[in-house]
C-alpha cells in the first residue's frame, strides 16, 4: 500500500533541528553581543565610573552606538521566536534516569536555559517598552535593564560553551541534511528525506528569519538614519517636531510652559560664592557659537541640529571656574528624572558645548527648552537638559 503524503505537520517539525536552532542561534548571538556592548556603554556615559575619561569625539558617537543597540534588539525579536521554535520540543525530552551524574547535569542544563530565556524575553519586552515610551513599572528601567543585561550575557556564555560540541556539529553539517548529528534529537528528523513535502526547507526558514529581523530595523531605523524614514512605518519620525527636530519631553509636560515665557526668567552660575545672572539678552550680548550636534535619545532615535549659543566654557569663565570643571545642571522642571544632571569636565571643556539659544537659526522653540538648554558632542539625549536655569561648578 503506498504510503499517504505526509501531513503538515511533520513537515513542520522536520524544521525544528540543530542545523536550525544553531544558525539562527549565530544571528542571535550577534544581536545580542551587540546590544550588550553598546548598552554597557550608554550605560557608563549616563553613569559615569571615576576611572573613565569620556570620549567626546566623534560627535555622533553615541547617536551610532544606541541607534545600533536598539536596532539590535529588535533584530532580536523575530530571532528569538524562531530560535524558541525550533528548540521547545526538548522541553518535553525525557528526563535521564541512567545516573545521578546524568540527572544532576540535565537539571543544570534546563535551569540555566531557563534563566537565559528569561533574561532575553525580559530585556526585548523591557526595550520595547522603554522606546514606545510607556513605563508601566515602579523599577526603575535602566538599573534594571542593565543589571538583567549581564545575567542574559552570562548565561548566553554557559549555554554555547555547554552546547559548542552540538552547535560545531551542527554548524559544519549541510543545513538540509536529512542525517543530522544524533546528538540533540536528531532521531524524529531523520526518518524523512529533506525535500519530502512541500514548503519551507531549514535553509528557507533561517533566510526568512534573518530576514524577518532586516525588515524589523528597516522598519525603525529610519528614527536614525534619514535615508530610511520613508518606510520606517514604526519609527519615530526624526524629521517631525517644531524646528525639524523631535520632542520627548514637551514644555507643558514638563510644566514649564509659564516659567519658560517668564520674562524674569534669569540664568544663575555659581561657582561656591562666586555668582552671576543673566538674561537671555544678556546671553544674548555674550559671544555666539554655531554647532552642527545631534539629540541622540536613548530610546534610538536621533537627530541633527545646528545649535547657536555661547559656549558653556565662556560661561564658566564668567565665574573664574578652575579648567575642565565639573558642573551641575538645574532645568526649570520641578520634577521627572532629568530635571537636574552632571557634566564632566571633558565636556564643560570642549568648544563645541553650548548652553543653546538658537535651532535652525531660529529662536529655540519652547519644547526644545527655550529659554536656553544644553547641546554636548557625543552625549545620550538625557543628558542635553532643556530650560536650564541654574549651573553650578562643582568641587
Ligand atoms: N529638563 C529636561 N530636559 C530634557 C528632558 C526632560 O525630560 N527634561 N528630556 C531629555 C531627553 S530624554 C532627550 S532625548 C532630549 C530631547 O531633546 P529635544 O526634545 O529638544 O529633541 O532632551 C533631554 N532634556
Ligand atoms: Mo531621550
Amino acid at each position: 500500500m503506498m504510503r499517504p503524503p505526509l501531513p503538515r505537520a511533520d513537515s513542520f517539525s522536520r524544521l525544528r533541528s540543530p542545523a536550525v536552532a544553531s544558525r539562527v542561534g549565530v544571528w542571535l548571538g550577534i544581536c545580542f553581543a551587540t546590544a550588550f556592548v553598546t548598552g554597557v556603554i550608554s550605560h557608563y556615559l549616563q553613569d559615569q565610573p571615576s576611572w573613565l575619561t569620556l570620549p567626546t569625539r566623534p560627535v555622533w558617537l553615541y547617536r551610532v552606538t544606541q541607534g545600533l543597540h536598539v536596532a539590535a534588539g529588535t533584530a532580536a525579536i523575530p530571532l528569538l521566536l524562531v530560535k524558541l521554535w525550533s528548540v521547545y520540543h526538548h522541553l518535553f525530552a525525557a528526563v535521564p534516569r541512567r545516573s545521578v551524574r546524568a540527572l544532576v547535569l540535565h537539571l543544570l542544563e534546563r535551569v540555566s536555559i531557563a534563566v537565559l530565556v528569561a533574561a532575553a524575553i525580559f530585556q526585548l519586552v523591557t526595550g520595547v517598552i522603554n522606546i514606545t515610551h510607556w513605563y508601566p513599572w515602579e523599577f526603575s528601567f535602566r538599573s534594571t535593564h542593565y543589571a538583567v543585561a549581564w545575567i542574559a550575557i552570562g548565561s548566553l556564555i554557559v549555554h554555547i560553551a555547554v552546547k559548542l560540541p552540538v552547535i560545531r556539529a551542527a554548524l559544519s553539517s549541510p543545513i538540509d541534511d536529512p542525517d543530522p548529528p544524533a546528538d540533540a534529537g536528531g532521531a524524529h528528523e531523520s526518518a524523512q528525506a529533506p525535500d519530502q513535502g512541500a514548503g519551507l526547507s531549514r535553509r528557507g526558514l533561517v533566510r526568512t528569519a534573518v530576514f524577518a529581523a532586516g525588515a524589523a530595523v528597516v522598519a525603525t531605523a529610519g528614527s536614525t538614519i534619514p535615508l530610511l524614514r520613508e518606510i520606517s512605518v514604526f519609527g519615530v519620525r526624526s524629521g517631525e517636531g517644531p524646528q525639524g527636530v523631535p520632542v520627548n519631553t514637551s514644555a507643558r509636560g514638563a510644566g514649564v510652559v509659564t516659567a519658560a515665557q517668564d520674562p524674569a526668567y534669569r540664568l544663575s552660575i555659581v561657582d561656591g560664592v562666586r555668582s552671576v545672572t543673566l538674561s537671555r539678552a544678556d546671553l544674548l550680548a555674550l559671544p555666539q557659537h554655531t554647532v552642527d550636534l545631534p539629540i541622540a535619545c536613548v530610546e534610538g532615535w536621533s537627530a541633527m541640529g545646528r545649535w547657536g549659543g555661547v559656549r558653556m566654557r565662556d560661561l564658566l569663565d564668567l565665574v573664574d571656574a578652575p579648567e575642565s570643571a565639573r558642573i551641575h545642571l538645574v532645568s526649570l522642571q520641578e520634577s521627572g528624572a532629568f530635571n537636574d544632571t552632571e557634566m564632566p569636565g571633558e565636556f564643560t571643556q570642549d568648544p563645541l558645548t553650548l548652553l543653546a539659544l538658537s535651532l535652525s537659526g531660529e529662536p529655540l522653540s519652547i519644547d526644545h527648552g527655550y529659554p536656553a538648554r544644553v547641546i554636548a558632542p557625543a552625549r545620550p539625549g538625557v543628558l542635553q537638559t532643556k530650560w536650564v536655569s541654574r549651573i553650578e561648578v562643582l568641587r
